[in-house]
């Protein structure tokens, strides 16, 4: 009998550690071939969060290209309707009734495995290949491989695999960022996803037009530039503050409804600021977004978007740049004094912020609006700030 492994997965994008898992299982099991079998889009997520069938099943081809033993399948991709492991395990022994099938799965996947549907005809179909990292728990994996086959008769071979600390959220991000992603994945599949400007601020720029809007869309643009000025200036990193600019506003549409809602989902803290203008939330629910919807990890960007409408004390460098661009970028309606918090912004990042916030409130209090704590608290943090350097050097 043939045995033929069957890798699985999203490969959004495919990178180094599936592919070492994939060989290293084919020679430790003493595999004939491994198919890698990259699923289906899921029909509830949008075409905003995972990228497009071809190309995930183009990389998948790329990356394997110098590799005999490795072939590409798209028999989940091609099938219609919800793809379930036991109809592709039906397909496949029906076609190939001489081949013995090796399931390939990660350790944490094994434990819930009998919730898929139909187990007992998984577990007849294929061996389970569960490929365990160096820091599990191998002995709750091990009760687990026995309960399934006392109870499903189940085929099942624990891999204990060198841990490869390689994902492939972390490519994306980093790809965003324009990080290198060297030795991350192939460097053919690198040269496609640069081709196609995959995973890049391009995308992104066009995923938060669809949401926002021209009018909003063009404010970000402009925070965006603005930004990637006053870090080249202030000597942040450009790319930071660019995606900061691009998503600080991600949240604007909602309602004060769905604002709370969003809260609430996520477990972030309502301020009592928050509770009365619900709107203020648009920043923290931002972040939340930049994290789950775009795939924006990095805590300092992050900060930057949570904190762009109140701004905090002690703001660290990006935090005050998205803080500053917000109000001065160009598309901006005239307020009172942009032109000089403008040219200060290029001059003393302090006290532009200061000035942006004496004029919020200034102008929060003649309309009779609720202000948040917080806004007070960072205008009070930056004044002081302000007297001491003056006080420091009185010649300034
Ligand atoms: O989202 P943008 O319009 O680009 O800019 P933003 O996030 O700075 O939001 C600006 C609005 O937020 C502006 O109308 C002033 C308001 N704002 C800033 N601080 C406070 C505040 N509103 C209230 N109610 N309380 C505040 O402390
Ligand atoms: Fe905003
Ligand atoms: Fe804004």
């Amino acid at each position: 009998m043939k045995k033929i492994g069957i890798m699985g997965g999203t490969f959004n994008p495919i990178h180094f550690g599936h592919l070492f898992l994939a060989e290293y299982a084919y020679d430790q099991l003493g595999l004939d071939m491994v198919l890698f079998m990259p699923s289906k889009n899921p029909p509830h997520k949008s075409r905003n969060e995972v990228l497009e069938d071809e190309y995930r099943a183009k990389m998948v081809e790329l990356a394997i290209s110098d590799n005999p033993h490795f072939q590409l399948s798209t028999l989940e991709m091609e099938r219609e309707g919800t793809t379930y492991t036991v109809d592709t395990l039906r397909i496949l022994t029906k076609e190939n009734p001489h081949v013995s099938y090796y399931f390939l799965v990660g350790a944490d996947s094994l434990f819930g495995m009998s919730k898929w549907k139909e187990p007992g005809t998984i577990f007849k179909l294929s061996t389970i290949v569960a490929v365990g990292r160096d820091q599990i728990n191998y002995e709750k994996l091990e009760q687990e491989a026995e309960y399934l086959k006392e109870t499903y008769g189940a085929k099942i071979i624990v891999l204990k695999m060198p841990m490869i600390q390689i994902s492939s959220a972390s490519i994306r991000e980093r790809v965003l960022l324009n990080q290198s992603v060297r030795y991350y994945l192939p460097k053919n599949v690198l040269d496609y996803i640069k081709d196609k400007e995959l995973y890049g601020i391009h995308a992104l720029r066009e995923k938060i037009r669809d949401i926002l809007g021209e009018g909003r869309y063009l404010h970000s643009l402009g925070v965006e530039e603005v930004a990637c000025d006053l870090a080249y200036i202030y000597g942040a990193d450009e790319m930071k503050a660019r995606i900061a600019g691009i998503l600080h506003d991600s949240a604007k549409k909602l309602s004060d409804e769905e604002l709370k809602n969003e809260c609430i989902k996520y477990d972030i803290p309502i301020s009592e600021g928050e509770k009365q203008c619900p709107q203020l939330l648009h920043s923290k629910v931002g972040a939340i977004y930049a994290k789950t919807k775009y795939g924006v990890q990095d805590e300092g960007i992050l900060n930057a978007i949570s904190y762009h409408t109140t701004g905090r004390p002690g703001m660290s460098l990006l935090e005050k740049i998205i803080f500053t661009a917000d109000y001065i970028e160009p598309n901006r309606r005239p307020i009172p004094q942009l032109d000089e918090i403008r040219k200060l912004a290029y001059e003393d990042l302090d006290a532009a912020v200061c000035m942006i916030l004496k004029s919020t409130l200034e102008y929060l209090t003649s309309k009779n609006t609720v202000i948040d704590s917080l806004t007070v608290e960072t205008y009070k943090y930056y004044k002081d700030l302000l007297k001491s350097k003056t006080i420091k050097n009185p010649n300034n």
